[in-house]
């Protein structure tokens, strides 16, 4: 009897990520068969998902595909580095069929080596405006593949928690929120609404002023350093991390060391000129944050993108 090299039982899922690496989108059914294995796994993570370290957690994307492999290079390949994501992956940039399809793939290879949140932009409704839906019409002919990722954005997780001390999420904090038990206790399973406690994980901004403010936003709050205070010691938390807001260094403490932003998308929109960030947690919960440059680009129209209005 011949000896046969046992197979690999993920050898299709190995060739697809292949694939995506070199921004090749997958076929319609490959994409449809993924977002079902990514919905079985996810469905089982719960709002407040437990993340141990070390672990590299990384910000917005939002379909610069590019540098995402960017970021890969400087903060090491999946499963080799554990990854946290905060959300956005697609919107704005050319490539966020590439980018959404590779995440969700390396989530559904390596389940407890990649974390993916959900950012304000996994949503049907901010989708549509702001390219998600243009590009999968153009680049597969109908909106199936949006309709197949949308449906899977309902079943991420809200916020992520490294050993008990970090919390991460998109957004913000909310003030129909207290504690991390009322936030397990939410469904999320659903659209993102647009007001109450899940809207406002996903929306709300740290500010210099105390209390709680009215976001410019029309989406979530401002929240000041008294409500970071009080939130991280009332959960025995060491840090919130998010994500949400361009910050031209592609990090930046607030709130007395209280919240960090990390951006992970470097000249953002292919012209906003920041650098981005991720935050490296050590197994000893030292966090270091490396920054990186955009990647170079060939054959990309270099044309000027409508500037996000709900940044000003
Ligand atoms: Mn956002």
């Amino acid at each position: 009897m011949a000896t046969s090299q046992p197979d690999n039982p993920y050898r299709d899922l190995d060739e697809q990520i292949a694939r995506l690496m070199k921004c090749q989108p997958l076929p319609e059914e490959s994409v449809k068969a993924l977002c079902e294995k990514a919905k079985e796994i996810l469905v089982q993570e719960i709002n407040v998902q437990p993340v141990r370290c070390p672990v590299t957690v990384c910000g917005d994307i939002h379909g610069q595909f590019q540098d995402l492999l960017e970021l890969f290079k400087i903060g090491g390949n999946s499963p080799d580095t554990n990854y946290l994501f905060m959300g956005d992956y697609v919107d704005r940039g050319y490539h966020s069929v590439e980018t959404v399809t590779l995440l969700v793939a390396l989530k559904v290879r390596y389940r407890d080596r990649i974390t993916i949140l959900r950012g304000n932009h996994e949503s049907r409704q901010i989708t549509q405006v702001y390219g998600f839906y243009d590009e999968c019409l153009r680049k597969y002919g109908n909106a199936d593949v949006w309709k197949y990722f949308t449906d899977l954005f309902d079943y991420l997780p809200l916020t992520g928690l490294v050993e008990g001390k970090i919390f991460c999420l998109h957004g913000g904090l909310s003030p129909t929120l207290d504690t991390l038990d009322h936030i397990r206790g939410l469904d999320r399973v659903q659209e993102v609404p647009h007001e109450g406690p899940m809207c406002d994980l996903l929306w709300s901004d740290p500010d210099d002023r105390g209390g709680w403010g009215i976001s410019p936003r029309g989406a979530g709050y401002t929240f000041g350093q008294d409500i970071s205070e009080q939130f991280n010691h009332t959960n025995g938390l060491d840090l919130i991390s998010r994500a949400h807001q361009l910050v031209m260094e592609g990090y930046n403490w607030s709130h007395d060391q209280n919240v960090v932003t990390v951006f992970s998308a470097p000249n953002y929109c292919y012209r906003c000129g920041n650098l981005a960030a991720i935050m490296e947690v050590s197994e000893g919960m030292a966090k270091s944050f490396q920054k990186f440059e955009p990647a170079p680009r060939r054959g990309e129209p270099e044309v000027s993108r409508r500037t996000p209005d709900y940044f000003l």
